[in-house]
């Protein structure tokens, strides 16, 4: 005889529902009127540079990988594009002129790694799922970090180009060298972390996130991208979100962990993004002058995406269609003057 849970496997499998358990089951369905519950698999990520990581990631789970390799080689593609400034090869460096990178990746079993502070390596994600596969720590910081990859087998690569050297020169020409924020897509190009969540047909949930962070920050700063709960999480029962933008206004809130709890406790993924930017508006004192993006994705398949400021962009594949949408904001027009 079938059995409820055997039941609602295959039925997920269908795409007929997009959970599993009852009890999130219950609390998804008593918003989905606000949402739209797309047939699984769904991948949801950050800025234009989604796309190419979406169809990544999609072609990782039709040709029958894990959703944890899809998150992985989906947010591979911007840390490998040296047109990218914002994510891996080709990012705009620190004040000092060295690239330094933050990345986390988080599975469905509950387990999580991240690194940061990392030199020197093209796919800092690949060297966070290993800190979350082969040790007992979550995260690995600066030269413990790149000797870990090293040793890892990962390769020591340069990652400064010579358009990411003329866009940093830019930045140190200006007055104030505190770093805008990318308020717009395409606006300066100074900080576009990929987040990539993703839910395959058995309704399992993972989540990536990686940076260079701020173009011109100083020396040691770390942001947002490389902190479980900040950056990026994950609840194989509940959703997953991530964020983007400037990094500290989601560290102080802990932007992510933030968004799936609204969830947990019945809030839709929309609800959940509006609720924590919300949080972000109230509590951090100048907030106006930052960009912060949030996008979530339920058990259920719906999805949520909203921001400060009105210009961020995020990338949707579902049900066969990768596209960019503009997510909803808080202020309609920009407050940072
Ligand atoms: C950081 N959150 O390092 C990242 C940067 C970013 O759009 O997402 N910019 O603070």
């Amino acid at each position: 005889m079938i059995n409820r849970r055997k039941f609602l496997e295959s039925a997920a499998a269908l795409g007929i529902i997009g959970a599993l358990p009852t009890k999130v089951l219950k609390a998804g369905n008593s918003k989905t009127s606000l949402g739209k519950s797309y047939k699984l698999p769904i991948i949801l990520s950050t800025w234009s540079h989604g796309i190419g990581a979406n169809d990544e990631s999609m072609k990782v789970l039709e040709s029958g990988g894990s959703v944890i390799d899809a998150v992985e080689k989906g947010v591979m593609i911007p840390e490998g594009d040296p047109n990218n400034h914002s994510v891996g090869l080709g990012g705009y460096p620190d004040i000092t002129g060295k690239v330094t990178l933050d990345a986390s990746i988080m599975g469905p079993d509950g387990n999580a790694g991240g690194v940061c502070y990392l030199e020197n390596i093209v796919h800092p994600i690949s060297v966070a799922r290993k800190v979350m596969e082969d040790t007992p720590h979550v995260l690995l910081s600066g030269s413990g970090a790149l000797k870990f990859a090293l040793e890892k087998g990962i390769k020591e690569e340069d990652l400064l180009t010579e358009e990411a050297i003329k866009g940093w020169k830019e930045v140190l020409k200006k007055e104030n060298k505190t770093p805008e924020i990318n308020w717009e897509e395409k606006h300066n190009e100074l900080h576009d972390t990929i987040g990539l969540i993703a839910i395959d047909t058995k309704s399992d949930l993972a989540g990536a996130c990686t940076t260079s962070g701020l173009a011109a920050k100083l020396r040691g700063r770390v942001g947002d991208s490389p902190i479980i709960g900040a950056g990026l999480y994950v609840d194989n029962e509940i959703g997953a979100a991530t964020a983007t933008g400037m990094g500290e206004l989601v560290m102080k809130t802990l932007g992510s962990f933030l968004v799936v709890e609204m969830m947990r406790n019945g809030a839709s993924p929309q609800e959940a993004c509006e609720k924590a930017i919300k949080r972000i508006v109230d509590k951090v004192l100048n907030h106006k002058k930052y960009q912060i993006g949030l996008l979530a994705l339920s058990k259920t398949g719906e999805i949520g995406a909203y921001s400060i400021q009105p210009g961020f962009y995020y990338a949707l594949f579902a049900e066969g269609e990768n596209k960019l949408f503009k997510a909803k904001s808080y202020y309609k027009i920009h407050t940072n003057q």
